[in-house]
């Protein structure tokens, strides 16, 4: 799906701003609704949940009621009008003038509707969105479900399930560790286009000696019978024509090209400026290529080494709401780190941080919402968990909106699910996966999903990925304090992947350090000990030649459900929520500072 640029014939308006707003209930949204009665404010995009004193916005379970009236403007006539969200989480039921126009299942990945027969141009139109928040065992991410009667039998310190049914109920109960910030979290906007438009393009680059060949296809569609022909002209980052040719489908050669590489080298875009009938559309590439060979990841035909991080969307009052100006900052810090990649941990993320990662130079794991299938040792997930289909859309409208990016160099189908209780069911749910998410990229980057600390000679999956991506968490979770032990374990298991014969990375590995605790000896929490984690085991993935990257858990500390694990969220960040170093985010620019992005394994 094209993201909706304007340019001499497309118009697109933006609809940020503060929106009227009403939580609902957990009852579905009929077909046609009217809007709620005493709604207050609410930014879009943002998420609600900090955005209000009121703990209820928080706590929220159910849907959430969005207004807004818009005016379209007369100079739209005779356009293609469409309405665009980039995210509603998790599910959207859309209205248009009280009538129900689109649904939309998955709370990070865009969808939209055309309108043009709905309504008129000079007129205006009133937008309902429903927005629901919940999560089950049929979402992704995943929700528990049955909580009371564990929490009322299991536990000694519930005596009643009374007391249970107050504590559980009804809320969400996240599978997994960040705060389930929704809404309408990125931007909507109404765009237009000609009548006869282009739907969609796809580019894949590759390298013959010293050109650029991009295979290209371009998708035309339109409301009535027309000739049509298509022209692609390939612009350098001058705006200059290089390359020209006229077809719906075909390859164009670069002569000479200039190659995307990952910062600190040149990310060199172009620009496929595709042209049919009155429409135009400007899509940025950039020629690279990505391999895998043995136990190599290779960019450009070179040896990749991923320096970086997992990193969430999240940030203080906006939640996960699209924030620009700390995008700006961690594209910033990220080179600041001298880091060179991170997973979009645990969802797609919005496509304003692709294309600063595609004009900036960092490379990004790209990853579904799928984390939290697992349901403990008596339950098998992939027999009782209605997520396959929703699994497959997810894949489908990420890969279809993030193909054409430079900066994604791999497919993360999901994280951490159960792959050691039911070791052969969940085989055969992630390997056919597996198999599907490559027919479905048109460039065939390698896919993956991230492991969990488990069993390794029982899980049957990770070994069969074309890249081992694997959590740890030694001297944490596990080994808790002790850095010797977590390191015996650590090297343990090294030695079992080095026979695999497979490019492995470290996916997660990393210690809460709350700031400002300091200890000359290093224990859990204090700044030290974070240091002394991955110091040590840093070294024990310098000596391995089939090891191709570290990426620490995490980034910056991050929002997530209050507990007694958690002070504050999680606090693993290299940097504080606010975005300051803390002593390991020191530790790691000098490390990454001398280990370079290619060649760094002589293998
Ligand atoms: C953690 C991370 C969590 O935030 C992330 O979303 C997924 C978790 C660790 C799994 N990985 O808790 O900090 C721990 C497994 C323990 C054996």
């Amino acid at each position: 799906m094209l993201y909706p640029r304007e340019n001499e014939v497309r118009a697109v308006m933006d609809l940020s701003g503060v929106w009227q707003f009403k939580l609902m209930d957990e009852t579905e949204p009929e077909d046609v609704l009217a809007a709620p009665e005493d709604m207050e404010t609410i930014a879009v995009p943002g998420s609600y949940n900090d955005q209000k004193e009121n703990p209820k916005f928080r706590s929220h379970y159910g849907w959430a009621c969005y207004r807004r009236v818009i005016r379209i403007p007369s100079c739209y006539k005779g356009q293609r009008l469409v309405l665009r969200f980039d995210a509603v989480t998790h599910q959207a039921k859309v209205y248009l003038n009280g009538k129900l126009l689109v649904e939309h299942r998955g709370g990070f990945l865009p969808f939209e509707a055309e309108i043009t027969d709905l309504v008129a141009a000079g007129s205006s139109a009133e937008i309902l969105v429903m927005a629901d928040n919940r999560i089950s065992h049929g979402t992704l991410p995943v929700g528990n479900e049955g909580a009371i009667a564990f929490f009322a039998s299991d536990n000694p310190g519930v005596p009643s399930v009374e007391a249970a049914k107050i504590w559980a109920g009804p809320q969400n109960m996240p599978n997994f560790d960040f705060f389930n910030y929704a809404g309408i979290n990125r931007p909507v906007r109404l765009y237009t286009t000609p009548q006869t438009y282009i739907d969609d393009i796809t580019l894949v680059p590759e390298i013959d000696g010293e050109d650029g060949v991009v295979r290209y296809e371009v998708e035309v569609k339109s409301s009535k019978e027309t000739n049509y022909e298509v022209q692609v002209d390939i612009l350098d980052a001058d705006g200059k024509t290089v390359a020209h040719t006229v077809g719906e489908n075909g390859f164009i050669r670069i002569p000479q090209a200039k190659l995307w590489w990952p910062w600190p080298g040149t990310p060199y875009l172009y620009t496929a400026r595709v042209t049919c009938g009155e429409d135009v559309y400007e899509e940025h590439f950039g020629v690279r290529t990505v391999k895998i060979e043995g136990t190599k990841f290779l960019i450009n035909g070179k040896p990749f080494y991923f320096k970086g991080f997992g990193k969430h969307e999240d940030s203080s009052v906006h939640g996960r709401g699209l924030d620009q100006c700390i995008n700006v900052k961690d594209m910033n810090l990220i080179h600041w780190l001298n880091a060179n990649s991170f997973r979009t941990s645990h969802y797609p993320n919005s496509e304003e941080i692709y294309d600063l990662c595609d004009r900036e130079g960092i490379v990004v794991i790209d990853e579904t919402p799928a984390v939290g299938i697992g349901a403990g040792e008596h339950q098998d997930p992939y027999k009782t968990f209605p997520i396959r289909e929703h699994h497959e859309q997810v894949l489908r409208e990420m890969i279809a909106r993030d193909k054409n990016h430079p900066c994604v160099v791999m497919w993360s189908m999901g994280n951490e699910p159960d792959t050691e209780h039911f070791p052969e069911s969940a085989y055969e749910y992630w390997h056919t996966l597996y198999e599907y998410t490559h027919s479905l990229d048109p460039a065939d980057r390698p896919v993956t999903y991230v492991c969990c600390q488990n069993n390794y000679e029982r899980d049957l999956v990770t070994r069969t990925m074309d890249v081992v991506c694997i959590n740890r968490y030694y001297g944490w979770y596990n080994l808790s304090g002790n850095l010797d032990a977590a390191c015996y374990a650590l090297d343990m298991e090294l030695d079992f992947w080095a026979k695999q014969n497979k490019p492995v990375m470290i996916t997660e590995y990393g210690a809460d350090a709350i700031p400002g605790i300091h200890e000359t000896v290093p224990e859990m929490f204090s700044e030290e000990y974070q240091v002394e984690f991955y110091r040590r085991q840093n070294a024990l993935f310098d000596k391995r030649p089939f090891f191709v990257g570290e990426q620490v858990w995490g980034y910056a500390d991050f929002n997530t459900v209050q507990g007694c694990m958690r002070a504050d969220g999680n606090r693993k960040g290299l940097l504080s929520r606010d975005r300051r170093p803390k002593m390991a985010a020191h530790y790691f620019k000098n490390r990454w500072g001398q280990v370079p992005n290619f060649d760094y394994k002589q293998n």
